[in-house]
């Protein structure tokens, strides 16, 4: 019987963002899995949890029984589902299906069945700081041949004439007008419609930024302009309003990036009140949990969009990309490419060719990782607040 026999874990940072990246070595020799935990923000404390918790309870045992090994390690914090501890899991379970894949020879997307669909289709994000650089900016993603384009225009900031209406000695920060940020959105994507006409399926993500009544005035005033959906258009902590905002709008609605595990997916879906769940699948605690709620999803209609704007390791690419080929209700694959640092650091990283991202037929995952480059790209992304705005009155909101 093959048994584990070591763990470890790597955080770099090729690009912008650390990832972390575990390592599960075994009994066979020259046999071990990668796997993914990277929750960028907090990273440190998933290594901690991994090196301190969950490696001393996994070494020696069988690297077979993968869903045993995940129950045991998502049940003994007792305390669970949170965002540390399921990225940790993650780490070690995405390892154990590479290592079940190497064992029997097969990429991932075999053991789950095999293939839907050749290759995952991918969107892309156009920005602009005015209507013409943004509309440009889509110009080129449709040039390269997307057809689903994410827009971040130039909505809701705060200029000089606005600054009269923050309080004296405002702290610094991004200011943000919400009332302005729905005008300025619904503008932009009239603009990109008379610009581009009906065939390109434009997205905004919201990123949580609104109050939930802002957030259906925004959803309903774009009706119009029939997004192929709206992203995080409410935080996690007022999903109760997914009810009234799928009652007034018929706008396909994505929700679920700051989920920190399965369970709080499952009334927006049982009562089909969102399309497409929006998560990175090391925040659910690795493709064990993830296989179980996409199929729990195709019931309900609901396709997936996993998360991976660059802050996932090729690895957790690789692991979503697997469940991408093999699910039938695959929705869409957010895709950031990688750097050439990111491709010498992990050979076989899924490359985009056109608008698909395809796998490699390797046997398991299919993503390796160069431990001896690990010390050239030492971590140094996020450490400050993440994110954070300010609302003009100087109220910090996420956003
Ligand atoms: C997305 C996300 C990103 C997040 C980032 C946080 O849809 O890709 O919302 O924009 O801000 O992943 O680490
Ligand atoms: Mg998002």
């Amino acid at each position: 019987m093959v048994t584990i026999t070591d763990i470890k874990t790597y955080i770099v940072c090729p690009n912008r963002s650390d990832l972390l990246v575990v390592k599960v070595e075994t009994s066979e020799p020259g046999l071990y899995g990668l796997g993914c935990g990277t929750f960028t923000q907090r990273i440190i404390a998933v290594k901690t949890a991994i090196d301190e918790y969950l490696k001393p309870m996994m070494v020696g045992r069988p690297v077979e029984n993968i869903e045993d090994s995940w129950q045991t390690m998502y049940g003994s914090s007792y305390w669970r589902n949170g965002p540390v501890l399921n990225n940790a899991i993650s780490g070690i379970d995405e390892a154990l299906w590479d290592i079940k894949g190497k064992m029997a020879g097969m990429p991932v997307y075999q053991l789950l069945g095999g293939k839907c669909r050749k290759a995952a289709l991918t969107f892309d994000d156009a920005k602009g700081s005015c209507l013409e650089e943004l509309g440009d900016n889509v110009s080129k993603s449709l040039d390269n041949g997307f057809r689903h384009i994410r827009i971040f225009g130039p909505a809701g900031q705060s200029g000089e004439s606005m600054d009269r209406l923050k309080p004296d000695n405002a702290p610094e920060g991004h200011y943000i007008d919400t009332k302005k940020y729905i005008y300025d959105t619904v503008e932009t994507f009239k603009y990109l419609r008379d610009r581009f006409g009906d065939w390109p399926e434009f997205m905004i993500d919201v990123h949580e930024k609104l109050t939930p009544a802002e957030t259906i005035t925004l959803a309903k005033a774009l009706e119009p302009y029939h997004l192929f959906f709206l992203e995080d258009s409410l935080p996690p902590e007022q999903i109760e309003w997914f009810a009234r905002l799928r009652q007034q709008v018929s706008t396909p609605l994505a929700m679920g990036e700051l989920f920190n595990n399965v369970n709080e997916f499952k009334p927006l879906i049982v009562n089909q009140q969102i399309d497409f769940i929006r998560c990175h699948i090391s925040q659910l605690g690795g493709l064990t949990p993830a296989k179980k709620l996409s199929a729990f999803c195709e019931y309900f209609g609901v396709k997936t969009c996993w998360h991976q704007p660059g802050d996932i390791s090729p690895v957790g690419i690789a692991a979503h990309l697997h469940l991408d080929l093999a699910i039938p209700n695959f929705g869409i694959q957010e895709f950031r490419a990688y750097n050439d640092a990111t491709f010498e650091l992990f050979p076989g990283t899924p490359e985009l060719r056109g608008i698909y991202l395809y796998a490699n037929d390797k046997p398991g995952l299919g993503v390796d990782f160069n431990e001896s480059l690990a010390d050239k790209f030492q971590p140094g992304g996020y450490r400050s607040n993440f994110f954070m705005s300010r609302l003009l009155d100087g109220t910090a909101i996420r956003s």
